[in-house]
């Protein structure tokens, strides 16, 4: 048998404080100075020089000699028809379910009344113009693209904008580019890492400025969304994959392992975890995980995720389990108990759920209709995942009618008095009864 190839691997009870507090505290590096300096360096350049420090950059950091940073929309429709025609087919299906579970979601305005006469209310207006941030690299994810164009689209926001890294031939991935145009882009950059982000927040002569940008990317990217946020609205900070999976002896070890390792696969850095209820159980899980990882692909990301931050770790029962859920927030959680969906109510602080042992993370991540763009890092305690909600603003409101006015005057004078603001108070009582 092999070894383990896990960094923890015991009772949920007995984890000391330095592993616990390590898989607690999980980072993606943003704030890490080295990083958060060069970035401030990269916003500078380009608020200063516009495009040209987008060009060197791209000459720099990608290799790339860039005619135009704009990548035709007709370039955008040929990647898109020379896709494998199976994969053009998932890929419009996938979108057909993002747009479907989204628009069920759309928001909707309203008005209460406070008090006779008092009308409150409020109203989502679509954002103007959203960027789209896509990895390269070993991140190239078209179904990226999808989770964060689709859901803009079916708010309506009115310019929706994809930026991606170009290869050495000066473009984006192709795959990238194909769900661009198959989402409903607008336009699209050749631009990647905190280039993009300075350019997206404060625009430059050839790219306009956004409203909003969302999308994963690395350490950079993250670090540059948090240096803008005086300029232009962010989503919630993303870093390294995350799954925590809640086993009862119900659960096939062979699936749970299945799901450790299709989180592992993403990043060395990934973050992957198994609570099951008996020390037989976690047993069970442990040496599936050990021979699934033995025989992984991507082999190396799998080996370091796991042997960095790997866990199966039991507990005596699934009551043990929901707190922990709870601490870890876990961007990932897959509930695969004998009754998952009597669990869902227990569990606070999850990115998304995958309730029962089939409802493979994979299905979510490409197909069911909801977002992959969810908070890591714990952030799913406060953060939720992008969704249509991202792409609009409120627009609040109060009527007031004239009886009403007369009936606030006196209280509003008042507290305005109280605050010492006697402009405010002669304005409230400008409106009494006469
Ligand atoms: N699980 C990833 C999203 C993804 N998976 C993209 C496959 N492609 C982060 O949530
Ligand atoms: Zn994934």
């Amino acid at each position: 048998m092999s070894a383990s190839p896990l960094k923890y691997r015991g009772r949920l009870k007995e984890l000391d404080p330095e592993a616990r507090r390590r898989l607690l505290e999980r980072s993606g590096g943003a704030t890490d100075s080295r990083v958060a300096q060069r970035t401030a360096d990269i916003l500078a350049r380009v608020r200063r020089d516009g495009d040209r420090a987008l060009r060197e950059m791209a000459r720099e950091f990608d290799g790339a000699t860039l005619d135009s940073l704009e990548v035709p929309r007709s370039v955008c429709e040929a990647a898109l028809a020379s896709l494998a025609p199976e994969v053009r087919e998932a890929l419009s299906r996938a979108a057909r379910n993002i747009a479907r579970a989204h628009a069920a979601q759309k928001p909707q305005a309203i008005e209460v009344e406070t008090e006779p006469g008092i009308l409150v209310g409020r109203r989502p207006d679509p954002l103007g113009r959203v960027g789209v941030y896509a990895p390269g690299g070993r991140a190239v994810y078209p179904s990226s693209v999808l989770m964060g164009v689709v859901p803009a689209k079916v708010a309506g926001v009115g310019e929706v904008i994809v930026c991606s890294p170009p290869g050495p031939d000066g473009r984006p991935a192709a795959g990238v580019l194909a769900a661009a145009a198959l989402a409903g882009a607008d336009r699209v950059f050749a631009l990647g890492g905190a280039g993009a982000v300075a350019a997206l927040a404060y625009g430059t002569e050839s790219v306009p400025r956004v409203d909003r940008i969302v999308g994963p990317g690395n350490a950079y990217v993250a670090a540059a969304k948090l240096q803008v946020v005086d300029a232009v609205a962010i989503d919630a900070p993303a870093g390294p994959s995350e799954i925590l999976v809640v086993a009862d002896g119900s659960a096939d070890p062979e699936a749970v392992a299945r799901e450790m390792l299709a989180q592992a696969e993403h990043d060395p850095d990934a973050c992957c975890v198994t609570v099951a209820v008996g020390e037989a159980q976690a047993e069970a899980v442990a040496s599936a995980v050990a021979k699934a990882a033995s025989r992984a692909r991507r082999q190396e990301i799998v080996s370091r995720a796991l042997s960095e931050r790997g866990a199966v770790l039991s507990v005596d029962s699934l009551e043990e389990a929901w707190p922990f859920v709870a601490d870890f927030a876990p961007e990932h959680l897959l509930i695969a108990t004998a009754s998952p969906s009597e669990a869902l109510p227990r569990v606070r602080n999850a990115g998304t759920v995958f309730v029962g042992q089939h409802a493979s993370v994979a299905y979510g991540d490409y197909m069911t209709g909801a977002n992959h763009v969810l908070p890591t890092a714990g952030l799913a305690r406060a953060y939720s995942g992008l969704s249509v909600l991202d792409f609009y603003r409120w627009t609040t409101w109060q009527r007031v009618t004239r009886e009403a006015a007369a009936r606030l005057s006196d209280d509003v004078g008042v507290l305005a008095d109280s605050e010492g603001l006697f402009a405010h108070a002669e304005a409230a009582r400008a409106w009494r009864p006469s």
